[in-house]
């Protein structure tokens, strides 16, 4: 898969503290990664309806998260995917008319061009489903072969010239750490495994829960030379395995997403991914955002209920105005994208802008360091905004802080440096 344009990062002061993270699975504050590596992979788009508020929120966080890292000297590793095939692709491009692969190349072009609108540094490993097949037959045929899967007899129909061979599931009872990620009852993963790509009722399983790893070839659908699997496609959790294990290496540091890919998505990666790496594992900690909502909703592209990053920049909203209204969130809350909200966003870039347009202005160092620190303390993107508003509060004469003494030559130009380099804002 193309990336996009690495945006250019200002070499700042000093250096940024260890940086924090709440950890999905324990609760806890823990250190995001123990250094000097960090490996990152955040689960990418299935491309339709991109790239709505709560797509965008969620790379930026991450996004956040990777700049605070490199800030604090760590040498940092990215890995995403595209979930280029899969069945709301399908349905969609079925629905609209229009064949999938034109659907899915349009919208990851249109997802780049938003990320690089953001000023998102890219991915360094960036694959799609369909590119990775290959791969994720080998890693489904080495589960075959360890006895942590079996095969599933298809429906009369199904299978092209190979009817006979079934497709295939993971057999969740050999891991027994699964469900530890999301620490769910059997129930409520039941329910959130059937709202959410799984099929609880497929007849022949031997868990309900149990995901699929190969969907073999069914009239009207995609299907690639499976060798031994038989024609047919990736399943969705083993794709992010599989992808992150040859990406970054497993276990790695952080498994990043949106809170509802917490059950099924990332449990069951991470469930493939302990299987294919003899027990090492995959993310050592599991990071998820909360969900931008519109009018009282979850924003989704099943409801319709989006408000697109491209039809923003379409009417002339700067991109860094979005960015810093995404930015006035905790990113581990629900919250509701509002015009008023963006209205805000504006006006504190443009008050961010008039504040570091002189040559001189109030010590800068100390601002530096509350962002830092807010930052590193759970990316906490809210507290580091008020540290820069005070700051341009001091500097446009709105607080007592303020007035021509104290000025420091070149304050103004640290402030523009820390606010590009750590929050991803171009003043
Ligand atoms: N391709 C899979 C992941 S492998 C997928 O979930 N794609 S997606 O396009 O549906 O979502 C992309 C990312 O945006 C995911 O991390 C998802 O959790 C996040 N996301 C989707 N809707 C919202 C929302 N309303 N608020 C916040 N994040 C969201
Ligand atoms: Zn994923």
């Amino acid at each position: 898969m193309q990336t996009w344009p690495l945006p250019q990062i200002p070499q700042l002061p000093g250096r940024g503290d260890t940086v924090h993270v709440r950890d999905t699975s324990s609760g806890r504050l823990v250190p995001a990664a123990t250094g000097p590596r960090a490996t990152l992979y955040v689960c990418g788009i299935t491309p339709y309806d991109s790239t709505h508020m709560g797509h965008a929120a969620t790379y930026v966080a991450f996004d956040l998260l990777g700049r605070a890292w490199r800030d604090a000297g760590l040498d940092v590793r990215y890995a995403s995917n595209v979930t280029d095939v899969d069945d709301p692709l399908l349905e969609r491009a079925t629905a609209t008319g229009v064949d999938w692969r034109d659907l899915a190349q349009d919208q990851t072009t249109l997802f780049a061009d938003d990320m690089t609108s953001l000023r998102v540094v890219p991915p360094d490993v960036y694959l799609g489903a369909v590119e990775t097949v290959p791969d994720v037959v080998g890693a489904v045929e080495k589960m075959l072969a360890a006895g942590a899967a079996y095969r599933v007899p298809l429906e009369p129909g199904a299978g092209g010239a190979d009817p006979t061979t079934g497709d295939v599931y993971a057999d969740l009872s050999v891991d027994s750490a699964f469900g530890q990620v999301a620490g769910l009852e059997l129930d409520h993963m039941l329910v959130l495994f059937g709202e959410r790509g799984g099929d609880p009722d497929r007849a022949g399983k031997r868990d309900p829960l149990d995901p699929l790893l190969w969907r073999r070839e069914r009239p009207g659908e995609p299907a690639w030379d499976g060798g031994s699997l038989g024609t047919g496609r990736p399943g969705w959790h083993v794709e992010c395995a599989v992808i992150a294990r040859d990406g970054l290496g497993l276990p790695f540091d952080v498994q990043g997403g949106g809170v509802d890919l917490q059950f099924p998505h990332h449990e069951m990666s991470t469930s493939h991914a302990r299987v294919l790496s003899d027990g090492a594992g995959g993310a050592g900690v599991h990071v998820h955002a909360g969900m931008v909502g519109l009018d009282g909703e979850k924003m989704s592209k099943s409801r319709g209920n989006l408000v697109l990053v491209s039809a923003l920049r379409a009417a002339g909203v700067d991109p860094m105005a979005i960015r810093l209204t995404l930015l006035g969130h905790h990113y581990a809350t629900d919250w509701e994208w509002t015009e008023p909200d963006l209205a805000a966003g504006v006006q504190r870039l443009d008050r961010w802008r008039r504040a570091v347009a002189t040559d001189a202005g109030p010590e800068a160092t100390g601002t530096l360091a509350a962002v830092r620190a807010a930052l590193a303390d759970d990316l906490d993107a809210p507290r580091a905004l008020v540290a820069v508003d005070d700051w341009a509060d001091a500097a446009l004469g709105g607080s007592p802080a303020s007035g021509r003494h104290g000025t420091v030559d070149g304050a103004p130009a640290l402030v523009r440096s820390a606010v590009d380099a750590l929050l991803g804002v171009r003043l």
